[in-house]
């Protein structure tokens, strides 16, 4: 690992579901980085506890010949017996930090153009057949020209999704598809597009549209909003796994009445990702010829609120 030596950490920019991400700086370029490192022994099977999971080694060493403006590069894997470390691009901010701090409604043309640049960068990774399957405004990665980012696609395959964080923290599933949710094993690229939908109407409401606590609370949420699913407008959702005849019936709300929409086009986009059936959801390709993302331009954030980017190493 004597890559790592070339790097020097500055402190840390975030958490992530399999370990800790790193500000880090390249001592040859002076450029900065996210180091994302990786603990491997949850990742072994019970009886090949030597050397690396090669597979997966395999698996996220592909990732790096992903190049798209809306993907977060990945530069770099180092990989010792027990550590792997990803080396990304940095970017200065993840999209729910900048949400959070943020005052105000998030502008109308921000938000536009975010959803353009995330449709994109999934249609590109969606042709490639990488998914993603935890999209979450965490890694959402923002700069202040305006650019947003993808980060962390392609990490599910090799790595199972675990209920518990590497700090035992819960996994968040306010962006989950209801497929996973019923416990289906079998799922598609519209697990992403759902996400992205969950991430659409949170930028307009400036908080999560399905805020579960648990597994069944979140399933409950997304029924009182869109109704429980019948065989009707989604045919063989009885026959998942967890599905229960004796689910609460809730009526489907108009999604008018839940989010003020900015646009009547923003409404059509909406209604076009947040769609029970998976088969019936639109494909990011496809969402890439809606009107509404057709007018985006590339619009830069308010940073007022946020400190101006220091080293602090030197
Ligand atoms: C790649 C993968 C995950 C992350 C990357 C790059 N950069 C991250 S998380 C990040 C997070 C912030 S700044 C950069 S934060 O300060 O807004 N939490």
């Amino acid at each position: 690992m004597e890559k790592l030596d070339r790097f020097i950490k500055l402190g840390t920019a975030g958490e992530g579901t399999y370990g800790v991400v790193y500000k880090a700086k390249n001592k040859l370029t002076g450029k900065h980085v996210a180091l994302k490192r990786i603990k491997l022994e949850k990742f072994y099977n019970k009886g090949d506890s030597e050397g690396v999971p090669s597979t997966a080694i395999r698996e996220i060493c592909l990732l790096k010949n992903l190049k798209h403006s809306s993907i977060v590069e990945l530069l770099d894997v180092m990989y010792s017996t027990d550590k792997l470390y990803l080396v990304f691009e940095f970017l200065d901010l993840d999209l729910k930090k900048y949400m959070d701090f943020s005052k105000g409604p998030l502008n109308k043309e921000l938000i536009r153009s975010y959803m353009k640049q995330l449709v994109d960068g999934m249609a590109y990774l969606h042709t490639r057949t990488i998914l993603h399957r935890d999209l979450k405004p965490q890694n959402l990665l923002i700069d202040k020209e305006g650019h947003i980012k993808l980060a962390d696609f392609g990490l599910s395959r090799s790595f199972s999704l675990p209920t518990r964080t590497y700090t035992h923290e819960v996994v968040t599933m306010w962006y989950r598809a209801p497929e996973l949710l019923l416990g289906t094993k079998i799922y598609c690229t519209g697990v992403d597009i759902w996400s992205l939908g969950c991430i659409l109407a949170e930028m307009i409401l400036k908080k999560a549209i399905f805020p579960g606590d648990s597994e069944i609370d979140q399933i409950y949420k997304i029924f009182r909003i869109m109704g429980t699913p019948t065989e009707e407008v989604w045919p063989g959702v009885s026959l998942f796994p967890d599905f229960k005849p004796t689910f609460p019936k809730w009526k489907a709300k108009d999604f008018k009445d839940v989010i003020a929409f900015q646009d009547p086009e923003q409404e059509a986009l909406l209604k076009n990702m947040l769609v029970y059936n998976p088969a019936q959801r639109k494909t990011a390709k496809e969402l890439t010829r809606c009107p509404y993302l057709r007018k985006a331009k590339l619009t830069a954030p308010n940073m007022d609120a946020f400190p101006a980017d220091e080293d602090g190493d030197d």
